[in-house]
């Protein structure tokens, strides 16, 4: 169960980025994890979702406050263009997620993947949008993602970059088996991702343990069901006070974990990935164009929430 065609994968995972930090001093942290990725034989590396701040979809506060404070205006930008010139220095691509103001003043929760020469070569916008745009003044935290943020208008996009053909989402996505397929469809190999998730439930009472169980679930499903890697990279640790999970991972095709942060702090994990796993998967119990009856998936495009069953044949033919 071994090929030639292989990748060396990390993901930088950060504790927590208070209020008071600087962006240049997230950097530095950033720069730093780069460095050891690429010390430990990665061609790529994988940071979280917004990156370069705190979460702060968990503050009440005006669009133009959080425009003024949290949003890259351009990217690279003068505090992120270090990350750009060391990545191309050292030869390492890398995805990082950040608020992004386009000229047209719009606002997204975005990710960028970087090839090893620092070229921006794809960029995906978050679909899935967790949260509420109401103040909740009773809630212990807000999750305004839906106030701060438009639906990502990109799709999900697959890149041919680092030699292997690599699709890109963000945290929510990796919960809905959507967002997989409609990359695996485009032959993506590997599937990177960053992530900022809350212990505490602000909806429901929820077990703080399924926070985490359900985010490794969702990951080793989805990397089985389509034959490809998962690399996740959380921002986590306590915020200011606002705990958020850890476990980033790198899973394999198998859907197993081969790779785990063990702290809630700036750390490194990495593996070489065998892409040929993937393909093993792909040609067998997931060959899609062999198996797969998109005539009996309709429902999935049709319909947003659940309805009723559609009639049915009683079968007696
Ligand atoms: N940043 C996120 O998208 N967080 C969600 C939380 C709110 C459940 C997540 O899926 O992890």
């Amino acid at each position: 169960m071994s090929s030639t065609r292989k990748i060396g994968l990390a993901v930088a995972q950060l504790g927590p980025i208070h209020l008071a930090d600087s962006r240049e001093s997230v950097v530095q942290r950033l720069l730093a994890m780069m460095r050891e990725a690429k010390a430990r034989q990665a061609d790529f590396v994988v940071f979280p979702e917004l990156a370069l701040t705190t979460f702060f979809p968990r503050y009440w506060m005006e669009e133009a406050e959080a425009v003024d404070r949290f949003f890259e205006k351009t990217m690279p930008g003068p505090a992120t263009q270090p990350l750009f010139d060391e990545a191309k220095k050292l030869g390492i691509g890398f995805y990082l997620g950040y608020a992004e103001l386009t000229p047209k003043g719009r606002r997204f929760n975005t990710a960028i993947l970087v090839d090893p020469s620092a070229n921006i070569v794809g960029k995906y916008r978050k679909v899935h949008l967790p949260g509420h745009s109401d103040h909740k003044p009773d809630a212990p935290f807000q999750h305004l993602e839906k106030k701060f943020f438009e639906v990502g208008n990109l799709g999900f996009g697959v890149w041919d970059t680092t030699g292997v053909k690599m699709g890109m989402c963000i945290c929510n996505d990796r919960r809905w088996p959507e967002t997989y397929r409609v990359m695996a469809l485009q032959s993506a190999e590997i599937v990177v991702l960053g992530y900022n998730t809350p212990s505490h439930n602000i909806h429901w009472d929820e077990p703080a343990h399924l926070r985490t169980s359900t985010h490794l679930i969702s990951l080793q499903a989805n990397a089985y069901q389509n034959g490809l890697w998962v690399a996740a990279a959380a921002k986590c640790g306590r915020e200011d006070g606002f705990h958020m999970i850890g476990n980033s991972v790198i899973v394999a095709p198998t859907g197993e974990i081969v790779a785990r942060t063990l702290t809630e702090a700036d750390e490194v994990i990495a593996t070489v990935a065998d892409l040929g796993i993937g393909e093993l998967f792909r040609q067998h119990v997931f060959n899609f164009a062999k198996h797969r009856r998109p005539e009996h998936y309709g429902l999935i495009t049709e319909r947003t929430g659940a309805g009723e069953p559609l009639p049915r044949p009683v079968g007696d033919d």
